[in-house]
């Protein structure tokens, strides 16, 4: 079997899961919204991590359908906690560039909002650099008529990218994302110096800060002293089935 006819018929019969990473308040660490991450149940071959199928998606054009698939997903199960009837947070799925660029993908977005009645402000897109880089105007264009009808849109990884600073001025976003690897180094005073600058330029901009990777009590301090609004990571959680993600939700966790 070939990677694209593998994926073909994982796409057919379903076999993508998602887990739920909590994203929590700097302050108070209380939960603010859930990641979206893809897995693969293959059968025979257990759960395949996203780096290791994303890719073959991307070049066989199959990220198309596939991210319509995890879209679809996310939205059921948004709608499934709203049915059960306790607090719900907006969820962030993660668009591959092929995906953003797709003429038809914000039609396709509103589609599926309305299809499971989810508020559009319970979905955040994350996007990632390289969309951008080579297309701004098309991204730019895209994320505009995305946020115009309420659906939130982060920049994710940022600062492993280039072009960084014009995308975050050129493009219509309401979050960025800092990367895991400006976070790591954290409390050491120039990492520490670098998130800050990157908190106050987001501030000018009127975005919201989310730091990722997230692992150790004095990263969640030293990111919320350099100004980053919402913490993501291992310290708080790994990515979640569905009942532990649901346990969050009722504040146990
Ligand atoms: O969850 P994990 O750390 O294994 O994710 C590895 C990479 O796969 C990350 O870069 C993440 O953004 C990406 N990824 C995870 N889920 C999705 C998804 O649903 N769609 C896309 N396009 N990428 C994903
Ligand atoms: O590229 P993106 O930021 O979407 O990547 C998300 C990936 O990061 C997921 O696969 C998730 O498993 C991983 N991740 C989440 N939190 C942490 C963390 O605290 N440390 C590390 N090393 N990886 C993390
Ligand atoms: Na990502
Ligand atoms: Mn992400």
């Amino acid at each position: 079997l070939t990677a694209e006819q593998a994926l073909r018929a994982g796409l057919k019969n379903e076999e993508f899961t998602l887990l739920y990473q909590p994203k929590v308040d700097a302050r108070d660490h209380r939960l603010v919204g859930f990641e979206a991450l893809v897995r693969w149940d293959r059968p025979g071959q257990g759960r395949i991590s996203p780096l290791d199928f994303i890719p073959a998606a991307e070049r066989t054009g199959l990220i198309v359908p596939l991210g319509a698939l995890i879209l679809t997903q996310a939205c059921r199960q948004i709608a499934q906690w709203r049915a059960d009837g306790g607090a719900v947070v907006p969820v962030a799925v993660n668009v591959s560039p092929l995906q953003l660029l797709d003429a038809g993908f914000p039609t396709a977005v509103m589609r599926t909002l309305a299809e499971f009645d989810v508020p559009p402000a319970l979905l955040t897109l994350e996007i990632t650099e390289s969309a951008a880089v080579t297309h701004m105007a098309q991204a730019r264009d895209q994320i505009g008529q995305l946020r115009q009808q309420g659906v939130e849109v982060a920049l994710d990884d940022f600062g492993t990218g280039f072009s960084s600073l014009n995308m975050l001025r050129g493009l219509p976003l309401s979050t960025v994302k800092i990367d895991r690897s400006l976070i790591d180094p954290m409390p050491a005073p120039d990492a520490a110096a670098v998130v800050k600058s990157i908190c106050d330029l987001a501030g000018v901009l009127s975005l919201e800060v989310v730091a990722e990777g997230v692992e150790t009590t004095e990263h969640a301090a030293a990111a919320l002293a350099a100004g980053c609004n919402v913490l993501q990571g291992y310290y708080f959680a790994k990515p979640l089935d569905v009942p532990a993600a649901s346990d969050w939700l009722q504040g146990r966790r």
